[in-house]
């Protein structure tokens, strides 16, 4: 058994001081300090210093590692410009990804404090490299194609990573699914891969640009001539309202920029979440998410900070950053303590994982932030984590330290 004696403490939903964390491969027990060593007097006791924050690990539910050699090669600005460097880039990108450049992405996020990631894998090549993480990892093998014709390719290959990724599953493995997007994927391949993964975690893109927004809604805008030129395809294959209906159970849904109130209203009714990736919106040209309605509806969104392919770090410290940048007007101290629970508690939740909070029952993965000065504030711990913090001085993953 170990205790962490910490003067600040976020435990998922607020901060706490002067309390003690006592562990073992989960959280036994927070309380003061005098309660836990009487309780557990052989304890291992370590205690954080004044300025150090005791919080969940992170949670990042939506990073692509296979696209992670991209420095300088894709486009910015404008999503249509960069979908198009992607088709240019994407084998050669892909290629240059290997098991080095998956493991310094897995390395930076452990470092910069993401106990548990989410990783949409467009062809499973990271799998080796996920499994051996110390991370817990959400695998979730992406289905994309829309060619009615290829619907039966594309779901048993689809079908063999799916397979790969069970035939690793562990404690801190969990095989999950990932449908590219509404416009990407054929319905009848989606129903299909629906049907045989009842029960599974499930990801989807879902109006994330401008382009897309027009393509869904109206079958005109900057898709059209994508579709007619590359894919001889004249009209979207559904519209955001019927791809909502198609998923069978509450989903991540990534982005969500673009949707209007009305498709809002119907995400709030599903019971799905939505991942945040305020730095990816802002480099593809589409937009800031409306977080402030989907507090109104209650729709818990959390953060995520896409792949390196539309991104340049895989920090979560870094995004929230961003995040209190970009939503300019949110109340500063309020919105930084949303921020942490949208990056601890709310995406454990999300993602059924038993972490995210520190209290008696869940696993025991959590991380020590250090700030330049201690702050003499509760209220200030939280926008002062965010503002400082660039790597952890401490960090466990089921109770086992690695940091
Ligand atoms: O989230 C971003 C932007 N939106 C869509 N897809 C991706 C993102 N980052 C990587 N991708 C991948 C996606 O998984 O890009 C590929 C897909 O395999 C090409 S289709 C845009
Ligand atoms: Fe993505």
């Amino acid at each position: 058994m170990k205790i962490i004696v910490a003067r600040w403490l976020f435990d998922g939903e607020e901060v706490r001081e002067n309390l003690a964390v006592a562990f073992d491969a989960a959280i036994e027990e927070v309380a003061p300090f005098e309660v836990l060593e009487t309780r557990y007097p052989n304890a291992e006791v370590v205690r954080l210093k004044e300025n150090e924050v005791l919080l969940p690990g992170l949670v990042n539910p939506h990073v692509h590692l296979e696209f992670g050699a991209n420095t300088t090669h894709l486009r910015y600005g404008d999503f249509m410009t960069w979908l198009h460097s992607v088709i240019a880039h994407r084998d050669e990108l892909v290629d240059a990804c290997k098991a080095a450049c998956y493991k310094r992405q897995i390395d930076a996020m452990l470092q910069s404090g993401t106990t548990t990631f989410g990783a949409v894998s467009s062809y499973g090549r990271e799998l080796l490299a996920c499994k051996a993480a110390p991370q817990r990892v959400v695998f979730f093998n992406e289905a994309i194609g829309s060619a009615p014709a290829a619907v039966d390719a594309l779901y048993g290959d689809f079908m063999q990573r799916l397979e790969a990724s069970e035939a690793a599953a562990s404690e801190r493995f969990v095989p999950a699914v990932a449908i590219h997007s509404p416009y990407s994927v054929h319905p009848v391949l989606m129903r299909k891969i629906l049907a045989e993964t009842k029960g599974r975690l499930l990801s989807a893109h879902f109006m994330e640009s401008p382009a897309e927004k027009a393509w869904l809604e109206t079958g005109e805008g900057d898709f059209k001539p994508f579709f007619k030129n590359f894919l001889k395809q004249s009209m979207p294959l559904q519209r955001p309202e019927a791809f909502l209906e198609t998923l069978d159970r509450p989903t991540l849904l990534t982005h969500a920029v673009q949707a209007g109130d009305a498709l809002l209203e119907k995400i709030a009714t599903a019971g799905h979440a939505v991942t945040h990736c305020p730095r990816s919106n802002r480099l593809l040209g589409c937009g800031r998410l409306r977080v402030e309605r989907l507090r109104e509806l209650g729709i818990p969104w959390l953060l995520g900070t896409d792949g390196l392919s539309s991104n340049t770090s895989l920090s979560l410290w870094e995004e929230m950053r961003a995040a209190l940048m970009l939503h300019h007007r949110a109340p500063l101290e309020l919105f930084a303590a949303e921020l942490l629970r949208a990056a601890t508690s709310r995406a454990a939740d999300a993602l059924k994982l038993p972490v995210g909070r520190l209290a008696a029952g869940r696993l025991a993965d959590l991380v020590a932030v250090s700030l330049p000065d201690a702050p003499d504030t509760a209220e200030s711990v939280p926008l002062q984590a965010i503002l400082h913090t660039r790597t952890v001085t401490r960090l466990h993953i089921q109770g086992k330290q690695h940091v």
